[in-house]
């Protein structure tokens, strides 16, 4: 398993990605979902023991491009599962490094807060969609182009949300979670977002997200708490976990909000990746086992 002691540019976990695929072709094997609005690839990875009809959960990390402490979860969650047959005999293992590939970038090289993605929008100087609201589960329309949560001309406008939304649809079938991770805030939040009426198995969502909760604790004692989107952080409409639930493609999504740090939380330093990822993976971990077992 792979330290990690510094952030990585988007160019560089591609890489890695096909690193691990070229190195593992008995497990590891490309989910090549497209390109990004400025022509990125979207380079997923699936993680599998080869047997037919397995199910399936997905990953994916950095869909807001400021949230850098999220790629190396996804990092490490590809470590874990290529070292560890039995993860492997529990599922398929779907993981998105960086679902919004142009944003991650510029948030590199020109402005490390930036949320959103880099589709410009006619007739604004304002550039962006935020991907969180873009998907086509109760989309909601506005035309506040220079908003941080913008959601697009219209539900899946933006390549990337499209082409995350297009899988987990073609593989509903397989697919039994769906996990965004994201920062900060040490939250496990489930659906729905636009609600605080319970969703139909909210109870096994609460108690899948303790379980999840409770291994963290376990590691450090950070306390993730678990909580229904609106009603522990505020109103959404077309985020990618309400899409992966409300489409009725997984019976348990999540969205995991890391710690944060520094000056201001979205830029935790360096030293903080190995103990973030170190005390979310076994909570990962213990989600999925909890998850694929009920
Ligand atoms: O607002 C968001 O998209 C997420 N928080 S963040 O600070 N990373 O931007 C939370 C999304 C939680 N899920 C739903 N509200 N459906
Ligand atoms: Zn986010």
């Amino acid at each position: 398993v792979a330290a990690y002691d510094r952030f990585m540019e988007f160019e560089e976990i591609n890489a890695h990605v096909l690193e691990t695929v070229a190195a593992n072709p008995d497990i590891a094997s490309l989910v090549d979902l497209g390109l990004s609005t400025e022509g990125r690839e979207l380079l997923g990875i699936k993680l599998s023991n080869g047997a037919a009809g397995q199910k399936s959960v997905w990953f994916d990390c950095a869909i807001h491009a400021r949230e850098w402490i999220a790629p190396p979860v996804c990092l490490r969650i590809i470590d874990e599962v290529l070292a560890d047959p039995a993860l492997r005999d529990l599922a398929d293992w779907y993981i998105l490094p960086v679902a919004n590939p142009d944003g991650y970038s510029f948030s590199w090289t020109d402005d490390r807060f930036w949320r959103k993605t880099r589709r410009p929008n006619p007739g604004s100087n304002c550039i962006g969609t935020d991907p969180n609201r873009n998907f086509d589960f109760l989309w909601e329309a506005n035309d506040v182009f220079c908003s941080e949560t913008y959601p697009g001309s219209s539900a899946f406008s933006e390549p990337e949300c499209a082409a995350i939304g297009n899988f987990i649809t073609a593989n509903a079938d397989s697919l039994i979670l769906y996990v965004a991770v994201h920062s900060y805030g040490e939250l496990i939040l489930y659906p729905y977002g636009h609600t605080v009426e319970p969703a139909p198995n909210a109870a096994d969502l609460a108690a899948a997200g303790t379980v999840s909760a409770d291994a963290i604790a376990a590691v450090a004692g950070t306390r993730y708490s678990v909580e229904n989107s609106a009603a522990g952080l505020y109103f959404t409409n077309g985020a990618s976990d309400d899409f992966a639930y409300g489409s009725g493609a997984v019976l348990y999504s999540y969205t995991y909000e890391l710690s944060g740090g520094g000056l201001i939380g979205f830029n935790p330093p360096p030293s903080l990746i190995q103990p973030v990822v170190d005390e979310v993976w076994p909570g990962l971990k213990a989600l999925v086992e909890y998850t694929l077992a009920n």
